[in-house]
C-alpha cells in the first residue's frame, strides 16, 4: 500500500497525503478506526478527526489530541500520524494499550488548521505561515488569525495582538474563526468524557500546563505539574532529550485564548500543550531525519499522560 511503505513515518506529508492516509487507516482497521468531519475551515475544507477505540456499548471516556493548529509546525501532524500508527500497531499485543483501547476512545485531529497547512506547503515563501487563512477586516489587508489565541479563555487579555498583520492576532472576537468554533463545539459535547486534552505544537521542547494568564492558576496545578514532569522523564528516557515543564508565563510567555486553557476552563482536568523539537537550531523546519526520534520520545510522553488519566478512572 502506498502509505505504509517503510519510510512513510519518517517524512512530512502534505494535506492530500494525510487525507489519503486517514482513509487507509479506516480501510485497514475498520473495527477500530472511524472518522468524523466536525467542522469546516474558512476556505470550506473539512476538519476531520479519527476516532479510535475498541467498540463497546454505551458512552466511553475519551482522549483528545489535535495537531497542526499552527500551519508551519510540520512535526505536529507527523506526530499525530505516528501516534495513530503506534496504537494501531501495538493494541493487540500490548496489554496496557489494549486495555486503554477498550476503555477509551481516542479523538485525533491530524491537521486542525487545514487551510494554513496547505498554504505552508504552497511554496517556499509561505512555508512559515502560522495562522488561519481568513482575511482581515475593517480595512486591514493581512490574512489570518492565530487560532491559538481565538478560544474563549480570557480572550484578548495578554500575549495577543489586535493588529491583523501580527502572528498572534487574536481575531475580532473570541471564536471569530470557524476552526476554533469546530473544536469548541466538539469539546462542549464531549467535555464530561474527556480525561485528557493534548494539543501538539513545535518548537521548544516544552510541556505547557494551564494557564497562559499569569494571574490565574489551575486548581489541580500540582497534579498537572507532577504528570507533566512524569511525561518529561519518560521523554528523556528515550533519546535523552530535555523537555521543560510549566505554565507559559513561567517558561515561555504569557498568552490568552489558547485551546489548552479553554479545555481546562470547561473542566477537562488534564490539559497540556506539547512543544516538540527542537530548541531553535532548525525551529519549524525540523529536518526529516529527526521525525522518528522526535515522535518516539513524544509518544512516550503522551503515553505517560494518557496512562495516568486512564488509571485514575479505571
Ligand atoms: O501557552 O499555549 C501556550 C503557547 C503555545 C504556543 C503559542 O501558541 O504561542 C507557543 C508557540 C507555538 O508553538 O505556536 C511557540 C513557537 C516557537 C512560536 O511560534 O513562538
Ligand atoms: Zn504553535
Amino acid at each position: 500500500e502506498e502509505t505504509t511503505e517503510r519510510n512513510y513515518y519518517t517524512r512530512y506529508h502534505n494535506m492530500s497525503e494525510v487525507t489519503a492516509w486517514m482513509e487507509q487507516m479506516k480501510r485497514e482497521n475498520p473495527d477500530v478506526v472511524s472518522s468524523m468531519v466536525y467542522g469546516q475551515t474558512y476556505e470550506r475544507r473539512d476538519i476531520t478527526l479519527l476516532k479510535i477505540g475498541l467498540s463497546s456499548t454505551g458512552r466511553k471516556k475519551a482522549i483528545w489530541m489535535d495537531c497542526g493548529i499552527h500551519a508551519r509546525e510540520w512535526i505536529a501532524p507527523a506526530f499525530c500520524q505516528y501516534f495513530v500508527r503506534e496504537i494501531l500497531r501495538t493494541y493487540k499485543t500490548d496489554t496496557k494499550v489494549n486495555e486503554m483501547m477498550k476503555n477509551l476512545d481516542f479523538y485525533i485531529t491530524p491537521v486542525l488548521n487545514v487551510d494554513g497547512y496547505i498554504y505552508s506547503w504552497h511554496n517556499e515563501s509561505t512555508r512559515l505561515w502560522r495562522k488561519s487563512r481568513s482575511p482581515g477586516t475593517g480595512g486591514c489587508t493581512c490574512y489570518g488569525t492565530d487560532l491559538n489565541r481565538n478560544f474563549y479563555a480570557n480572550w484578548g487579555m495578554v500575549g495577543v495582538s489586535t493588529d491583523c498583520c501580527s502572528q498572534t492576532y487574536c481575531g475580532t472576537k473570541a471564536l471569530s474563526e470557524s476552526e476554533a468554533r469546530a473544536v469548541t463545539d466538539m469539546l462542549g459535547k464531549m467535555r464530561e468524557d474527556i480525561l485528557a486534552f493534548l494539543t501538539i505544537h513545535s518548537y521548544g521542547q516544552l510541556i505547557l500546563v494551564p494557564y497562559g494568564h499569569p494571574n490565574i492558576s489551575a486548581p489541580n496545578y500540582d497534579e498537572l505539574m507532577e504528570v507533566g514532569l512524569g511525561a518529561a522523564k519518560a521523554i528523556k528516557a528515550v533519546h535523552g532529550m530535555d523537555y521543560t515543564v510549566g505554565t507559559s508565563p513561567d517558561i515561555l510567555y504569557a498568552n490568552s485564548g489558547s485551546s489548552r486553557d479553554f479545555a481546562r476552563l470547561i473542566g477537562i482536568p488534564l490539559s497540556f500543550t506539547f512543544e516538540l523539537r527542537d530548541k531553535g537550531e532548525h525551529g519549524f523546519e525540523l529536518p526529516e531525519d529527526q521525525i522518528q526520534p522526535t515522535c518516539e520520545e513524544a509518544y512516550a510522553g503522551a503515553h505517560h499522560i494518557i496512562t495516568y488519566a486512564h488509571d485514575k478512572v479505571f
